[in-house]
């Protein structure tokens, strides 16, 4: 199986689609060059400030910038592209909702080796989700040419469908290669990893991805974006960030009050949300089509 590529006109069925068929897809050329120059600016200071990885699977030549939506106002941009949001709708409907998982620029840096083979839904404490069950919609913006002498992305295209655990290697992956500012997809069941870079220059990476707002965010985002700067954000990218109930009963606060009023200070004893209506909702778990998330 291909990586399959879409042009930047697709629409995000077509996206969502292609990702149900092979668990990613490259969109090209979606991101404006001057966007893409205004986010690399804004990290520039911070990704030199970033220490490299201290394993191997973190890299030892690469540095991982994160903290994207306090950092680089840009790239509030890019985490809330409609796209993007459209497509990570419809790959994790079997949830009641998303929230960002990751922000984090990944500068690969020359020498780097080949990272291991993995799925990014192991960070959920290796939990066994059932196959078809999408809880990760991932991105992978090119900030620059991605080539398979500088570390592109290295997938296994179908491998969303394959048993978990499976001790893939490069020669079974085929590489993500992109022009600048296009967008790779990918679910959190599909296994991939960063490429080997073999060139002489860093490849840069937008890692941003969104996972079902039932399972912890794998970038705290409350510590990683200071509520001082979250209370500057508009409304539906704290809600993305993850101040909004996570389903049913997740994550209010105190006396049930909706995670958006307490971090703006709004509403009295009076504002609390309650639970709803439990009958509407009970059972929803195992009433869920396995298979609705892929398509
Ligand atoms: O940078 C890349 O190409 C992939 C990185 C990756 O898969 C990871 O860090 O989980
Ligand atoms: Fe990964």
């Amino acid at each position: 199986m291909t990586v399959p590529r879409l042009p930047n006109t697709s629409s995000s069925e077509d996206v969502a689609a292609a990702l149900a068929e092979a668990g990613c897809a490259v969109v090209e050329r979606v991101l404006p060059d001057d966007l893409r120059a205004r986010v690399l600016a804004e990290l520039e200071p911070w990704m030199r400030a970033t220490p490299v990885g201290p394993d191997d699977f973190a890299g030892r030549r690469t540095r991982r910038t994160g903290g994207l939506v306090a950092r680089s106002p840009s790239s509030r941009e890019v985490v809330m592209h409609p796209l993007v949001l459209d497509v990570a709708r419809r790959v994790l409907s079997n949830a009641s909702g998303f929230h960002l998982h990751l922000t984090q620029m990944i500068a690969i840096g020359p020498g780097e080796p080949a990272q291991p083979i993995h799925r990014d839904q192991w960070a959920f404490d290796f939990f066994p989700f059932p196959q078809g069950h999408e809880v990760q919609c991932n991105t992978i913006w090119a900030m620059g040419d991605f080539t398979e002498e500088n570390g592109a992305t290295r997938l296994v295209p179908g491998s969303h469908r394959r048993e978990d655990g499976l001790p893939f290697e490069a020669a079974d992956t085929v590489p993500a290669t992109m022009p600048a500012g296009s967008l790779l997809l990918y679910t959190g069941s599909l296994y991939h990893g960063a490429g080997a870079n073999r060139s002489d220059a860093t490849r840069c990476g937008l890692n941003l991805t969104y996972a079902a707002s039932w399972l912890r965010q794998e970038e705290n985002q409350y510590l990683s974006v200071p509520a001082d700067v979250a209370r500057s954000l508009p409304e539906d990218l704290l809600r993305l960030l993850g101040y909004a109930r996570g389903a049913y009963a997740l994550g209010y606060v105190d006396d049930m009050r909706d995670p958006l009023d307490a971090l703006l200070g709004r509403g009295g004893p009076d504002a609390a949300v309650g639970l709803g209506d439990l009958a509407s909702v009970v059972g929803r778990g195992t009433s869920r089509d396995p298979g609705a998330g892929s398509n």
